[in-house]
């Protein structure tokens, strides 16, 4: 089969974000957009000829076109065999299983995560190296930098693969094998947890649970593990079928695009455990009847009780949390005599630290929990972890939550999201408070006195190499904290995020409401960044 150059010029606008590309699919079916990308990649990697790539997407609108694309192109390039999940479909957890599961040089995901898809919806793009992690910043940098040099890519003049009919298929010199999405995931997490034990704990008849797929990816693995072979009774994965819009819906499992299965935990005759996952099936969000664990608590619960679960018998060698996500984990670290490191946003700087097996359990606010089970966060796999805990300790999700709070303080936490703002203005406020930090150690607010503040940096420990930029960080004298932050996972405007936090050790004390709580600190934040005058928003877009 005859290899084709096919002349290109470059694209200004392909640097990845905290998550690989994501642009509107309006940008993505420019001619030549996604080829350009895609050959930027490769001609990133070496020694990949005759390697196996794995590939796969969230299901969403332009997924199995762009599928079809990457494989004459990955076919193009010299890659010996391609592992494609059925029906183009593989979540980014499962993408990371295959890959490390089939020693595979790498992976392509293609997935927008949570945003909104459609024609008129977001796309994305990632890349993951052979450890199953997203490419590190090196490597994304490399990609960008091909892309504003780009004048030919490679592709094959050949007929669409059948996406639906597993098994193998030539293209030139390379395999084309159509697999379960599902199957080896599903024989990992088997691995880790107690699923005798689970299945016990459902087949009792009185504990029920709910998961909503949000018509996204997660559907076949829920109900596949969840059903299939837990014994859940059928329709409890509801939303199960990945649509290409996500049913209309923001598969963001939170507070605000989870209403449905949030509305269901908190009326009469809620089940006793509700989840979710997002759109290619990295986030969770854990709920118990009337009742939300954000997800630096559930990092810390797991954290505090990983020794009840199979795959986690022998301990954790240490944790790790983004630099937002709240300080819950590191008082667990703490009791438990283990390391615990700060990240910058973005599961890519886990990557090293679980490699040199400095860390078993990781997390971050955004939804997102995972382990050295892979390298990406793993929405099934938390619910799994929760529900391998509630076989264990019969307790209910909220005893085990207030409990741990009773034992090792509980950290009030919420995120503010000015989503859609002005990028001018945005960057603006973001650098007066750049230049603020430098004054407001040991200045008063009320009853808040500033013991630290500064624009997060971080020096990976096993690679030394500086992330700077990752945050502005305002340190109150009594565990409470300001954090402010631009998304890297946009695609309109910017998004603003506030992350407010405070420590709260007494358990006379630990039965407020959330944003009552945190009222000062929501109050000051905005007095700091001047964000209402710098913005013109009054309230945040999303509260989580
Ligand atoms: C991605 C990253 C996460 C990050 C999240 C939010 O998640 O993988 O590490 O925490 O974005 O990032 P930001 O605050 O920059 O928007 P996902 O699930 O969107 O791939």
């Amino acid at each position: 089969m005859n290899v084709k150059q096919v002349s290109t010029t470059p694209f200004d606008d392909q640097r990845p974000g905290t998550s690989g590309l994501r642009k509107k699919v309006r940008v993505f079916r420019q001619p030549h957009y996604l080829e350009n990308f895609v050959q930027s990649i490769f001609d990133s990697l070496e020694g990949f000829r005759g390697r196996t790539l794995v590939l796969g997407g969230d299901g969403r609108y332009y997924n199995r076109q762009a599928v079809q694309t990457i494989i004459r192109m990955a076919a193009a390039n010299g890659f010996g065999r391609l592992l494609v999940g059925r029906d183009g479909l593989l979540s980014t957890p499962a993408t990371s299983c295959v890959i490390r599961k089939h020693k595979a040089f790498g992976g392509i995901i293609l997935s927008a995560s949570h945003n909104p898809a459609g024609p008129d919806g977001d796309f994305g793009i990632k890349y993951n190296t052979g450890n199953g992690g997203p490419a590190p910043e090196p490597l994304t940098e490399a990609i960008y930098r091909n892309s504003l040099a780009i004048e030919r890519y490679l592709s094959l003049d050949s007929e669409d693969i059948d996406l639906g009919a597993p098994g193998e298929t030539r293209l030139g010199d390379t395999v084309v094998e159509i697999i379960d999405p599902v199957a080896d995931y599903a024989e990992l997490m088997e691995q880790l947890f107690d699923f005798n034990r689970i299945h016990a704990l459902i087949n009792t008849g009185v504990f029920h649970m709910r998961f909503d797929a949000m018509h996204a990816v997660t559907g076949p693995y829920a109900v596949e593990i969840l059903e299939n072979r837990l014994g859940l009774a059928p329709g409890s994965v509801v939303n199960a079928v990945p649509r290409e819009d996500f049913g209309g819906g923001h598969p963001d499992p939170n507070l605000v695009y989870a209403r449905e299965l949030v509305d269901c935990l908190f009326g009469s005759g809620a089940p006793d455990f509700g989840a979710a996952s997002d759109g290619d099936g990295d986030r969770n969000m854990i709920l118990g009847r009337r009742f939300f664990v954000t997800p630096s608590d559930s990092l810390a619960v797991l954290a505090a009780n990983a020794h009840q679960v199979p795959g986690y018998r022998l301990g954790l060698a240490g944790v790790a949390r983004s630099m937002p996500t709240s300080r819950a984990v590191d008082r667990v670290a703490e009791t438990l005599g283990i390391e615990c490191y700060e990240t910058p946003t973005g599961w890519k700087f886990f990557g090293n630290l679980l490699d040199a097996n400095r860390i078993t359990l990781c997390g971050e606010e955004s939804f997102g929990t995972g382990s050295s089970h892979l390298r990406e966060k793993d929405g099934l796999w938390a619910v799994l972890f929760w529900l391998n805990l509630l076989a264990v300790r019969k307790e209910s999700v909220a005893d085990i939550v207030t409990g741990h709070w009773r034992r090792f303080g509980r950290n009030y936490y919420s995120r503010h999201d000015y989503e859609g703002v002005d990028a001018a203005a945005a960057g603006e406020l973001m650098e007066a408070l750049r230049k603020q930090t430098g004054t407001l150690a040991g200045r008063r607010f009320g009853d808040l006195e500033v013991s630290l503040a500064d624009d997060f940096a971080y020096t990976d420990p096993v690679d030394g190499s500086v992330s700077e930029h990752q945050g502005i960080r305002v340190l109150f004298g009594d565990g409470a904290r300001i954090v402010y932050r631009l998304s890297g996972t946009g695609t309109e405007g910017a998004t603003l995020r506030v992350y407010l936090e405070r420590y709260e050790p007494d358990p006379g004390r630990q039965q407020q409401d959330t944003q009552a709580a945190l009222a000062d600190l929501i109050h000051l934040a905005d007095a700091l960044a001047g964000i209402r005058e710098r913005t013109g928003r009054d309230r945040p877009t999303v509260i989580t």
